[in-house]
């Protein structure tokens, strides 16, 4: 009858009666309580405007609407985590919402892919059907808050005309998503989870937690696993044949341990998987649908002996839905078989492809670029704006994996 929910912040899955509430009456005389589970969650208090008492899970049969302060009596209908004291929309809880997780390693593209799909789709989603996109923001936070972050991308990116670069820091921002909620009538929302964090991130916990102590408390592993369908972001020029061709004239950083490969950190997760999940988690995970994304594909077509690999790819045939005829998912797969050749027969990328298979039942592989060519050295965007090149068909396959009802074609 009911699903569980997972909480996109902490990855914890609980039943929707359990939700708890944040009394915000300034009023209430525990307003400026330290909220313990919070401070854990980031290490300090991320926005001070985000405050009030919690009011704790009760037990019940059905999901409340809202929850009695047990301090002041008041009525509080601002659901959050139980298990992290971060807010949570209401239709993620009440709704069984499902979750896509966006997530690639540093430099794999994330912050530029992630403004300039955003932007794709509220221009585009009509094509796809009737899919409305909106901004969650988190309440009483502008600091947080969605679509404070997004504009600030997008200024950078559309406005000033420059690339965004790989994120440096390392703040407590980088553990909030940006969430969007695609909504189709008739159906359960989508949530797309997109976490721009500073790579370093995904690849040290993984290296700290599985390589040295063998655990598998690491967020990152967590929200794969939690994940209804992912889209894997891989940095296409740390392909060693693509990285060989293009170093030269781009003055792209050797392939070692401070540019690894774009396979690196997959092999290792899949690795973990293989051995340490439990099987049940393992065969939903296997099953889950799973789109392989390279990115700054702009550079490969641009090059004429590497473009050679790619027949029936080039930049100015851009997805076919976009001419608003209706939805033909038989183009994106015929994208996928010409990544997978060209992987197989002229890259020599087998183990890579070895690794996908065995483990993944559910995966497909897509070329997209965000930018549409190389920044220049002022890191200025080729042309003064984005010109992407199948920014929307990773997350079109998952949806389409995820039963949407597309137009036609
Ligand atoms: N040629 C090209 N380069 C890109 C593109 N997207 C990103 N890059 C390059 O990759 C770098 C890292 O991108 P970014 O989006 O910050 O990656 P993140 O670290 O995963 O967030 C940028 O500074 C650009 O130099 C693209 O579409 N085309
Ligand atoms: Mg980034
Ligand atoms: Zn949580
Ligand atoms: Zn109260």
């Amino acid at each position: 009858m009911f699903d569980k929910v997972i909480c996109p912040y902490c990855f914890t899955k609980f039943w929707p009666q359990s939700i708890a509430f944040r009394c915000q009456r300034r009023t209430c005389s525990n307003f400026n309580e330290p909220d313990t589970a919070l401070l854990r969650f980031y290490g300090k208090v991320p926005d001070d405007n985000i405050k009030g008492h919690i009011i704790a899970p009760r037990l019940r049969i059905t999901t409340p609407q809202s929850g009695k302060c047990d301090v002041c009596s008041g009525e509080s209908h601002t659901m959050v985590c139980p298990q992290c004291h971060n807010s949570l929309p209401r239709q993620l809880v009440e709704g069984g919402g499902r979750i896509i997780a966006i997530v690639g390693a540093r430099n794999s593209g994330k912050s530029n892919f992630i403004t300039v799909l955003i932007d794709q789709l509220q221009r585009q989603a009509h094509l796809l059907g009737d899919i409305g996109v909106l901004a969650i923001d988190y309440p009483n936070s502008d600091k947080l808050s969605t679509t404070r972050r997004y504009n600030a991308y997008r200024t950078q990116l559309y406005d000033k005309g420059e690339c965004i670069e790989a994120t440096a820091t390392l703040d407590e921002l980088t553990r909030v998503p940006l969430i969007y909620k695609l909504s189709q009538k008739g159906r359960k929302p989508t949530f797309l989870v997109l976490y721009d964090t500073a790579g370093e991130n995904f690849a040290n916990i993984i290296g700290k937690s599985y390589v040295a102590d063998g655990t598998a408390e690491n967020a990152d592993v967590k929200f794969l696993q939690a994940a209804d369908a992912i889209i894997y972001l891989l940095d296409t020029f740390t392909i060693e044949a693509v990285h060989d061709k293009l170093a030269g004239k781009m003055q792209l950083a050797p392939i070692g341990p401070a540019n690894p490969r774009y396979d690196d950190i997959l092999g290792k997760l899949i690795q973990y998987f293989d051995e340490e999940l439990p099987k049940p988690d393992r065969n939903r995970l296997k099953r889950t649908p799973i789109a392989f994304a390279f990115s700054k594909f702009d550079a490969v077509l641009d090059d004429p002996d590497l473009s050679r690999a790619l027949p029936n790819m080039n930049k100015e045939s851009d997805s076919e839905y976009l001419d608003g005829n209706g939805v033909d998912i038989s183009t994106l797969d015929a994208q996928s078989d010409i990544i997978d050749a060209a992987l197989s027969q002229i890259w020599h990328e087998n183990n890579f492809l070895q690794n996908v298979k065995q483990f993944f039942e559910n995966y497909h592989f897509f070329g997209f670029s965000a930018l549409g060519g190389v920044p220049d050295r002022n890191n200025r965007v080729a042309g003064g704006r984005p010109r992407p090149y199948r920014v929307l068909d990773p997350l079109v396959w998952v949806l389409s994996r995820l039963n949407y009802r597309f137009k036609l074609k």
